[in-house]
């Protein structure tokens, strides 16, 4: 079995690159940043190749047949707001080539690949506080206004994904059983131990633990009160892979909500104080980061995800930091070269 995994270097792709080797995968990785670390272990062939460029994308699949494809490369919310230009580009005609080349290799080799695409909470736009507090958790169908341009990208490659996996040419002679077998997740912010994100909003979760683990303080771009559903890392690779393996005939969507748990700023300060007693928080608003939490859903429902492929976090929150996070982090930041 083959996989391609873009964006190896960003959040997601460091635990699925181990997740697949150890399912057996041979993993052909594309990023614009060459592999570091010991995910280069995991990799069997690495292509540097940014995917808004058409012909390096399509060179990858002239030398490589692949069996499944996880599509993880994204600029995110706040870097997509300083260049939307740039975040149109990777984020929606990258995706285009990608599943271009995905869709003509399904038809000539006559085997449906399936296309893992990592959404967002972005694709939401709620329109203010008061309906984002009564709202609480939100379907897969509702608030679809999204107010960034990684958000909008998100929203409309769900949508070209579907459409490639279902209608692409919908008026040529095509056997549609060897289309792509897109499918799709919406995650929540993720915390991880072993990554800091950069360019995302729902950063001030992750980049709070890590500065603990530190020993340094934390100055915090949102208001205490600001609350979005977040998931452990561990949790998000195995997202992607329990997606990928659930029965096609399951699948009554090709957009699933995930999320672990829902918490405000404050909480995720009182729970990362109760590791490290003398961290501290001070509030320095970002009003335009602030307006994009703003706009995210406090929870969503995941309850589809649950029905039809079994979806269940393994990590609750207090597991997340007790299990999960405290431990491995600790041993990160103990470590003297990393
Ligand atoms: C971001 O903050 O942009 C991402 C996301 C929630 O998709 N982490």
């Amino acid at each position: 079995m083959q996989a391609l995994i873009t964006g190896i270097s960003g959040e997601v792709g460091h635990g699925l690159i181990k997740k697949l080797h150890s399912q057996g995968y041979k993993v052909v990785a594309a990023d614009i940043k060459e592999p570091e670390g010991e995910i280069s272990e995991y990799i069997d062939q690495f292509y540097s190749c940014d995917i808004s460029d058409k012909e390096g994308v399509d060179k990858i699949f002239e030398e490589k047949h692949f069996d499944i494809i996880f599509h993880l490369a994204s600029i995110l919310s706040t870097g997509g707001e300083k260049n939307p230009e740039l975040a149109a580009k990777v984020n929606i005609e990258g995706t285009l080539n990608l599943l271009e080349a995905a869709t003509n290799q399904s038809l000539a080799d006559k085997k449906a690949i399936k296309f893992i695409f990592p959404s967002s909470i972005a694709a939401y736009g709620i329109p203010n506080l008061k309906v984002k507090g009564e709202r609480k958790k939100v379907k897969e169908d509702e608030y679809l206004n999204p107010i960034t341009i990684y958000g909008i990208s998100k929203l409309a490659c769900e949508n070209l994904g579907n459409y490639f996996s279902k209608n692409y040419k919908l008026l040529g002679e095509i056997n549609r059983d060897n289309l792509i077998d897109f499918r799709c997740v919406r995650f929540p912010g993720l915390l991880s131990p072993d990554t800091v994100p950069s360019g995302g909003t729902s950063d001030y979760g992750p980049e709070m633990i890590h500065a603990a683990a530190q020993g340094k303080n934390y100055e915090c771009f949102v208001r205490e009160d600001s609350r979005i559903p977040f998931m452990a890392m561990a949790d998000a690779a195995d997202v992607l892979t329990s997606l990928a393996e659930a029965p096609k005939e399951n699948l009554k969507s090709f957009v699933y909500n995930v999320q672990g748990f829902s918490v405000s700023a404050l909480q995720i300060y009182d729970m990362t104080k109760k590791f490290f007693p003398n961290f501290e928080i001070t509030y320095k608003i970002n009003e335009e980061r602030q307006a994009i939490v703003d706009s995210w859903p406090e929870d969503v429902d995941d309850t589809n995800a649950q029905k039809d492929w079994g979806w269940k976090p393994k990590y609750n929150y207090k597991k997340t930091f007790s299990e999960y996070l405290i431990p491995k982090i600790k041993q990160r930041y103990l470590t003297p070269d990393k």
